[in-house]
């Protein structure tokens, strides 16, 4: 396991000097955050990142995201494009020692959320979820809290208009034909694709979502078995689709390039707050899962995912420092005693 942290590049409030001191941290997970979805990432962007990790003496070997564009996930003539475009950015990466992409294949609208702020009895606050607040907005005229409102009211009218008459079946042949003409350079040049699962994982106005769960994951590796396709195990997103966590952390071992650990409190039957990493703080058995991992060989990334604000941090949303601190240190603790346990 090599355990990392996510770093938002320059931007970021959060010093890689800091993330440096939490123990056991390999490396950071960041991505070129300037370049418009689709086009390649320059490549001294890509090694000016490089060298900042370098210099705090931190690996960059995770990407998250390189973002695919709509059209490839609409199936139009113009992804050939924009595959190419990935292509390049891949070769790019993978010369500035990258070894793992994380990206994901949801149409239009990214992971949701329906508060940012929760505020739990102890004072710190998350994020949630609340299905029938959010299936109450109107999709054309979309404005939800920590949701990217890259696309102007027009855009994103244009946009769904597209996708009107899109189907699972349509989306699934669409990732397909993504990843085949992806995975060849990934052969060449050494890089894991690490599909992210879809957040939460059900359609969302009318779009479809395919990776949701086992059924997804099966149907993809069983299309693509090249041994560079495979998943971020998300146990958040998976978790909120009430996903049997163990089981998928023991059967897609070998597939899990990169693990999102994090904890839910499901407070119904689609509606989740999150929560401190720790099993007993939520409804997932964090633990369990990182014994299963362990025990299924697992070698990948690691890293806390979304954290509470607490001790009076008012940090980006999910990604403050204190609580994916300690999310590191008590996943860092897991690890250490299953992985003892295992010898
Ligand atoms: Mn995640």
């Amino acid at each position: 396991m090599k355990m990392t942290f996510r770093w938002y590049g320059e931007g970021d409030s959060i010093p890689l000097a800091y993330i440096r001191q939490i123990p056991n941290l390999s490396g950071v997970v960041t991505a070129v955050y300037d370049t418009p979805v689709g086009e390649v990432w320059e490549e001294q962007k890509i090694l000016r990142l490089k060298q900042l990790c370098d210099d705090a003496g931190l690996e960059m070997q995770v990407i998250e995201s390189v973002p695919v564009h709509e059209d490839i996930k609409l199936g139009l003539p113009t992804r050939e494009r924009y595959i190419q475009n990935y292509q390049t950015t891949l070769r790019a990466l993978a010369r500035a020692g990258v070894k793992c992409v994380c990206y994901n294949f949801m149409p239009v609208f990214d992971w949701l959320r329906t508060n940012l702020k929760t505020v739990a009895k102890d004072g710190s606050n998350s994020l949630s979820y609340e299905h029938a607040a959010l299936i109450k907005l109107d999709k054309n005229d979309l404005h939800l809290p920590g949701w990217d409102e890259s696309y102007s009211k027009e855009q994103l009218k244009g946009l769904l208009a597209r996708y009107e008459g899109m189907t699972h079946e349509k989306l699934f042949e669409n990732l397909v034909y993504f990843l085949q003409s992806i995975l060849p350079v990934c052969d060449e040049v050494g890089i894991d694709m690490a599909i992210h699962p879809d957040d939460p994982p059900w359609d969302m106005f009318g779009l479809p979502r395919i990776i949701t769960g086992e059924a997804g994951f099966d149907r993809l590796f069983k299309a693509l078995p090249n041994a560079h396709n495979g998943m971020t195990f998300c146990t958040g997103s998976l978790g909120a689709g009430r996903g049997d966590l163990v089981h998928l952390a023991q059967k897609y071992a070998s597939r899990i390039f990169f693990a999102h650990l994090r904890q839910i409190r499901w407070v119904g039957e689609r509606d989740f707050v999150e929560a401190g990493h720790f099993t007993g703080a939520g409804s997932l058995d964090i633990a369990a899962v990182v014994r299963a991992l362990v025990r299924g060989g697992f070698k990948g990334y690691v890293r806390p995912d979304h954290g509470r604000n607490i001790w009076g941090e008012d940090g980006k949303p999910g990604y403050g420092l204190y609580d994916r601190a300690l999310g590191a240190a008590y996943l860092n603790g897991l690890f250490e005693a299953m992985e003892q346990e295992e010898v």
